[in-house]
């Protein structure tokens, strides 16, 4: 059930991009992303399930992953690859019924302590977050840090753990070093809808 992960895991959001989240997918595919989550706060759910559609078939002429975020009624009806959900989601337990053995369910934890309690859902990955300020989400919780994120680490073991909030060039390596198999991003990678392709390039190959 645990996963290798992507090193970037890119994250779509349309209004940072102001483009679809299928154009964002097909630019981060150009870039050579294979693991792809599509987020979507704003939309109605006929909206994000037709752009959804839409990324999926890009998406699958090229062999990449899709994981929506929140929706488990979208990735089922769509056939994504997995789903991605937070501690104010329809639980891992349930979704797990729902998608099946095969789908990718990743959960959201923010502190040791549900980061703990996280690996004993049946989910693929753990998400840690957010380890660095962040303005791409509202009212996120605390900044956890790279401390807090080296104590998920050696509080999970080998379970495989992606990081998540404020990540950029900079601190990519700290963020490596303290234990994350994977770096999600937003904002690093698609507040400039033409560097899209290139930004993952770039953090791709640190
Ligand atoms: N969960 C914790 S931080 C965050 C989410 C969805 C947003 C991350 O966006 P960015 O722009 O990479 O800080
Ligand atoms: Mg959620």
């Amino acid at each position: 059930m645990h996963i290798l992960l992507p090193k970037i895991y890119p994250i779509t959001d349309a209004r940072l991009s102001a483009i679809s989240h299928a154009e964002q997918v097909e630019k981060l595919i150009e870039g050579g992303a294979n693991f792809i989550q599509l987020r979507e706060k704003y939309a109605a759910p006929i909206e994000f399930y037709k752009s959804a559609e839409i990324a999926l078939k890009s998406a699958r002429k090229h062999n990449v992953k899709i994981i929506i975020n929140d929706r488990v009624d979208i990735a089922l009806a769509l056939k994504a690859d997995g789903v991605h959900l937070g501690q104010e989601d329809i639980s891992p337990v349930e979704a797990r019924k729902i998608l099946g053995d095969k789908a990718i369910i990743g959960f959201s934890t923010h502190s040791v302590e549900q980061a703990i309690e996280a690996i004993r859902f049946p989910i693929d990955y753990v998400a840690i977050g957010p380890v660095y300020a962040t303005k791409t989400k509202e009212n996120p919780d605390a900044v956890v840090g790279i401390q807090g994120l080296k104590k998920v680490r050696e509080a999970i073991g080998n379970f495989p753990l992606v990081a998540i909030g404020g990540i950029n060039s900079e601190n990519l390596s700290e963020v490596y070093g303290a234990g994350a198999d994977s770096a999600a991003i937003v904002s690093g990678l698609l507040s400039d809808a033409d560097k899209i392709n290139k930004n993952y390039e770039v953090l791709s190959s640190l």
